[in-house]
């Protein structure tokens, strides 16, 4: 008999290049939110993906970007700590970008993982994808790592041979997780995150940035979940942005955010939105320490 197999496994590499997309498409549900922007993940996302071999339970990360200022160091720290839980890396690189000085740093943080990461060059499904390009940066950088494989999170191209390719190198384990989970997240958190994904999709300017959704009361009543929430912006002269003209902007970001509750929840969702200041909330530690290092 086989022994079954299993590992914690993090997703790293820099913003936008896919991480996220990549997961929900591994794990088949959708387990973190996606946007063009770049930094959309804050935290580290635990995902759950099953198969004959065994488990591996992902862990999305935030994307490595260089900055001195304090939130982004603090999602750094999230990603270096995702890091250092693993037993293997997901080396996730965008096969439409050439490699600047940031891939160039990514790659050399996971260089001395090599002989545990397997790289993944994602979007080619896009005309500009070059998959040459990528793997012969990464095989001069991390010459010892396991293997690239061309994916596309989008379409789906290549990802069950990526998730063959990371239990080959999976060590023997017991799974961790019950197989009925595909993601350890609390509701409220998943709530949050679903209605920050409908407004950084539809905010422009550095407000996607400036936003954090905070759920200031839940209750159950019978099979229909009530919910407040509050969008939470850095400054006084944003909230009119965030609840538009005649209040249809916030109106539009609750209905798009329910209607994917829908898909992600069996329950009925009653859903009450307010937009509030947080002044300076991006430079108050106690905030920081609430929406990115708490643990889910
Ligand atoms: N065409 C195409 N687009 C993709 C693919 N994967 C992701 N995208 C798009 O790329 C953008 C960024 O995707 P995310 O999954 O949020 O990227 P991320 O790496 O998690 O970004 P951060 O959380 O900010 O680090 C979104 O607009 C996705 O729809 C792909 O395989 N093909
Ligand atoms: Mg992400």
């Amino acid at each position: 008999m086989m022994l079954k197999k299993s590992a914690f496994v993090a997703i790293i590499g820099r913003p936008s290049v896919g991480k996220s997309t990549l997961l929900n498409r591994m794990c088949g549900e959708k387990v973190a939110i996606v946007s063009a922007v770049p930094q959309t993940t804050r935290n580290a996302i635990r995902g759950i993906v099953n198969r004959k071999d065994g488990q591996l339970v992902f862990i999305d990360t935030p994307g490595r970007h260089v900055s001195e200022k304090k939130f982004n160091k603090k999602l750094m720290e999230v990603s270096s700590r995702a890091l250092e839980e693993s037993d293997l890396v997901l080396y996730v690189l965008d096969a439409c970008r050439a490699a600047g000085p940031e891939e160039e740093q990514t790659a050399a943080l996971l260089s001395p993982l090599a002989e545990k990461t397997v790289a993944a060059v994602n979007k080619m499904d896009l005309p500009s994808a070059d998959f040459n390009r990528a793997k012969e940066f990464v095989c001069a950088r991390a010459p010892e790592i396991r293997k690239i494989i061309s994916v596309s999170a989008g379409t789906g191209l290549g990802v069950e041979e990526l998730i063959e390719a990371l239990f080959q190198i999976a060590p023997e384990g017991e799974a961790l997780y019950n197989e009925e989970y595909y993601t350890d997240q609390e509701t409220g958190f998943r709530i949050a995150e679903i209605i920050r994904e409908q407004a950084i999709n539809r905010l422009r300017q550095e407000l996607p940035h400036s936003l954090y959704v905070q759920i200031a009361d839940m209750e159950f009543h019978e099979s229909l979940l009530w919910v407040r929430a509050f969008i939470i912006v850095e400054r006084e002269s944003q909230k009119g942005m965030v609840v538009g003209k005649g209040g249809e902007m916030i109106k539009a970001i609750r209905l798009a955010a329910l209607k994917e509750l829908k898909r992600i929840f069996d329950w009925k969702i009653d859903l009450d939105l307010r937009v509030k200041t947080g002044k300076d909330w991006k430079h108050n530690d106690n905030t920081l320490r609430k929406i990115i290092e708490k643990k889910f």
